[in-house]
């Protein structure tokens, strides 16, 4: 690697000074005051809310004050006092609020009331919450058929919210359901679910004080997670190694500064997070880790041959896998010149790497989006499984898989049933408990519903929360077919991009974020329930008055949708809309394994899921752990680029100041960028190749255009410590560049880090 390169100015260690100043800068708005002070004393604390910020764990031990400086400003941005009233969309038409960025319309503060779009005057106007439920059930029963309407989820709806959603949907007669983790962990739930029978990670918080070694893969903790960055220090400071595969140097990653340790502050000091670092080329992971699995048999046989204990686990792998041998067969049959093409390191660092593993008697790999939206992602996370069942790293203490989910309630909506490919169990309990037949063919996923809306054939979107054009590939042409619809509704808190790509009829309905207190027609505080990265489901209560009297809780939303449409003859769609104790007793009727739900989740820390991975019980269809032999991909797209002259691999990210499409602030202090999100990272010899400076503007150009031209113009480049021929920049500024055709095989999940660009001078006139 080239010696660090990122700029001067770039903060030292993650959390620290910096991270209090920015949470300061956050709690004092601009110019707004919000009521985060108090709500924050109460995230993730036994009685307060689920933190809305990641799906990082909590602590089982209630007394540590659990929230981090990203969490601050997500508590923040829900707790502001700006208000987007009525009186301002009068103000505003649509077509004029579509020029805003999302960064200006989420500054308008919470939505109060709900609107209805009025297509002659081009404005958002005031409606009442009967007359639009009333309007959206017609229009939805007057659809052709069901399956003309997609329902979108993000993930933050709760287990509550969601459960009501797809009972609705499916009895209206679907099983569209993209969703955000369509975009997100896709790739870890069907490589998990096929390798140890549940597509979820095994790994509990308590594991993390137990493991030797933590492995922790194309992921950016210190941004994205930072609450578990101080898992990982407590981790290195006991000695254990921190072994990170990143293709940039993240700062996060190198040191924490404990902004709660009043020593550490005093002194400037900080503490390691990582012990040892490796940058593989984007899409290299796969190749990094059969390369460390050759080393582990290279091993084995060198330890056979001297008499020496052996390494790999032979009692785990007999007892419990499945395709040992096939498996064995294709590392032996990947040579190491692809291993070293592929993955940019070098034989020697990952044999290196490879000894870490192999002396640690406890191992855990985490890994987020750097390996789940690549196009082959499926068949990484199946190589990482393998790696961790070469030494038994499953199913006990200190060791096992460990996806980091994103949304903060991402896993829970799966488990209660966002799901396009309905399961069989799911719709078998749910036909006994309703007395009804539901549909059971696949619906539509992300890409699925893209296609359908650009074919003219879906007529119809309503939207969970999220901002479904900006978030998917291809955003301009997702804007154009969404405009397209008959229909358009979306539940949310602020205003997006996404609720201003109005159908011919459209409805804005506003919510009760997470940190507000939610009371039902009785008066009785209603919590709501989120499960999550360790399957740990917790309570959550609003503390906040909610922004505005008009708000509606989203299950008392969704409950209204589907009394209107569909009655309330199978469903007691008031009943469960008003008392979510009921919904929690029919989610626990549904699916077993949520147990005495009422009763559970109001322990301090609430209760796990039963996980079967995790005591080594394994729901596949050989009733084993099993390992996969794919071959290496032919060509990594880094490699494919290398073959097109002044090709270069983009991968779009997160900046400290966002969170997915909401952007806070302007800042992404850790890789030393103030005041743009306009810019793109990239090894300084490239720069020099491409005949540019550091500074200069240029043009982002998808390779492939076929009949979209795909530009994103004026981008800085910032020379950075990055693997040649790969690049970073901004999501979601440059999901222009995003094609909605290039995907993960069998996750259908947007290859958005691994997109095919080229650079030009930036030309403003082109
Ligand atoms: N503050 C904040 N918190 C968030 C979010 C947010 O936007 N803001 N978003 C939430 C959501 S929905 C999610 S899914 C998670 C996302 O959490 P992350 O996955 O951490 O998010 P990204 O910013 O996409 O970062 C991807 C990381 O993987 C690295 N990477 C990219 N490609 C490769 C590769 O091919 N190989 C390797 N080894 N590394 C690679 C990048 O350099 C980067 O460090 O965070 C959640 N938490
Ligand atoms: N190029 C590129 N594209 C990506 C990614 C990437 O790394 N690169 N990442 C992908 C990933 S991992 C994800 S998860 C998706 C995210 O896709 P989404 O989940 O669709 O997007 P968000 O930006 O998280 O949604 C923000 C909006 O949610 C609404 N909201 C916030 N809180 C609440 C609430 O409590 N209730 C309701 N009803 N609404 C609320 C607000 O109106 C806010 O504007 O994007 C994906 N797209
Ligand atoms: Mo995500």
């Amino acid at each position: 690697m080239t010696k660090d390169t990122a700029p001067k100015n770039a903060s030292k260690a993650a959390g620290g000074w910096g991270a209090l100043k920015a949470v300061g800068r956050h709690l004092m708005g601009s110019g707004k005051p919000v009521s985060g002070g108090l709500s924050l004393l109460k995230a993730n604390q036994p009685d307060g809310f689920d933190c809305p910020g990641c799906a990082w764990g909590d602590p089982e031990h209630g007394s540590s004050f659990e929230f981090c400086e990203n969490g601050v400003k997500a508590v923040a941005w829900e707790a502001t006092r700006a208000r987007a009233t009525p009186a301002f969309f009068a103000k505003h038409t649509v077509s004029e609020l579509r020029s805003w960025t999302d960064y200006d319309l989420e500054h308008e503060g919470r939505l109060t009331h709900p609107m209805r779009y009025n297509v002659e005057k081009d404005i958002y106007e005031e409606v009442s919450w009967e007359t639009a439920f009333t309007e959206i059930a017609a229009y939805l029963n007057a659809l052709d058929n069901p399956n003309q309407a997609e329902f979108y989820t993000s993930g933050r709806a709760s287990n509550e919210a969601a459960f009501m959603y797809q009972m609705f949907v499916r009895l209206f007669g679907t099983n569209n359901f993209p969703d955000c983790s369509n975009m997100c962990h896709e790739a870890s739930g069907v490589a998990l679910g096929a390798a140890i029978g549940i597509g979820k990670g095994t790994v509990r918080l308590e594991d993390f004080e137990a493991a030797d070694a933590i492995f922790v893969v194309g992921q950016n903790p210190g941004t994205n997670h930072p609450r578990m960055l101080a898992d990982l220090r407590a981790a290195t400071e006991r000695g254990a190694r921190v072994v990170v595969f990143n293709t940039l140097k993240e700062k996060g990653l190198k040191r924490f500064a404990d902004p709660q340790n009043k020593r550490e502050m005093l002194t400037g000091g900080s503490e390691k997070t990582s012990t040892d670092y490796y940058c593989p080329r984007l899409g290299g992971d796969m190749a990094a880790f059969r390369g460390m699995a050759k080393a582990v048999f290279a091993a084995e046989a060198a330890a056979q041959a001297a008499g020496k204990p052996a390494v790999i686990d032979h009692a785990f792998i007999a007892e419990h896998c499945a395709g040992f041998d096939k498996y064995q067969a294709t590392v032996n049959a990947t040579s190491w010149d692809q291993i070293e093409n592929q993955s940019g390191l070098t034989r020697a660092a990952l044999e290196e790497a490879a000894d870490i593993y192999m002396a640690a008697d406890k191992v855990i790999t985490t890994w987020a989006m750097g390996i789940t939206q690549h196009r082959h992602s499926v068949a990484t996370i199946r190589e990482i499984a393998n790696f961790m069942f070469l030494r038994g790293n499953i199913g006990r203490a200190g060791a096992g898989l460990c996806p980091v989910r994103g949304h903060s309630n991402v896993q829970g909506d799966r488990t209660v049933g966002i799901n396009e490919k309905a399961p069989s169990a799911l719709i078998d309990a749910m036909e006994r408990e309703l007395g009804v037949t539901l549909p059971r063919g696949p619906g539509h996923n992300v890409l699925h519903a893209i296609g359908a809306m650009m074919s003219g054939e879906a007529r119809a979107f309503v939207g969970l929360g999220g901002n479904f054009a900006r978030a998917t590939p291809d955003s301009p042409l997702i804007a154009k077919a969404m405009q397209g619809l008959d229909l358009t509704v979306h539940v949310a808190t602020k205003l997006n991009h996404g609720h201003l790509l109005t159908g011919k009829h459209a409805y804005l309905l506003p919510c009760l974020g997470r940190t507000e207190i939610d009371r039902n027609s009785k008066g009785l505080r209603q919590i709501v329930t989120v499960e999550d990265s360790m399957s740990m489901v917790h309570g959550s209560g609003g503390i906040n008055l909610p922004a505005s009297k008009e708000l509606k809780s989203e299950v008392a939303i969704v409950a209204g949708i589907a009394k209107a449409t569909l009655g309330n003859d199978v469903v007691d769609w008031d009943a469960l809309g008003d008392d979510n104790d009921k919904i929690r007793d029919l989610i626990a009727r549904v699916l077993p394994i949520f147990g005495n739900f009422n009763q559970d989740v109001r322990k301090p820390r609430g209760f796990r899921l039963r996980n079967g991975a995790s005591h080594r019980e394994w729901h596949t269809a050989t009733k084993r752990a099993n390992f996969d032999a794919s071959p290496l991909p032919e060509a990594t797209e880094w490699q494919e680029a290398q073959s097109n002259d002044a090709e270069f691999v983009l991968q779009t990210l997160r900046s400290h100041d966002q969170y997915n499409t909401t952007i806070y602030g302007m800042d992404d202090r850790y890789r030393g960028v103030f005041g743009t999100r306009d810019v793109v990272f990239m090894h300084p010899d490239d720069i020099a190749q491409i005949g540019r400076k550091a500074g200069d503007l240029v043009d982002i150009i998808g390779a492939h255009q076929g009949e979209t031209p795909r530009v994103a113009q004026g981008f800085k480049l910032m020379a950075y410590d990055i693997p040649r021929g790969c690049v970073a920049g901004y999501y979601p500024e440059l999901n222009v560049l995003v094609p909605h055709t290039s995907f993960g095989d069998e996750s259908f999940t947007p290859a958005s880090k691994a997109v095919p660009v080229t650079f030009r001078p930036s030309d403003p006139h082109e």
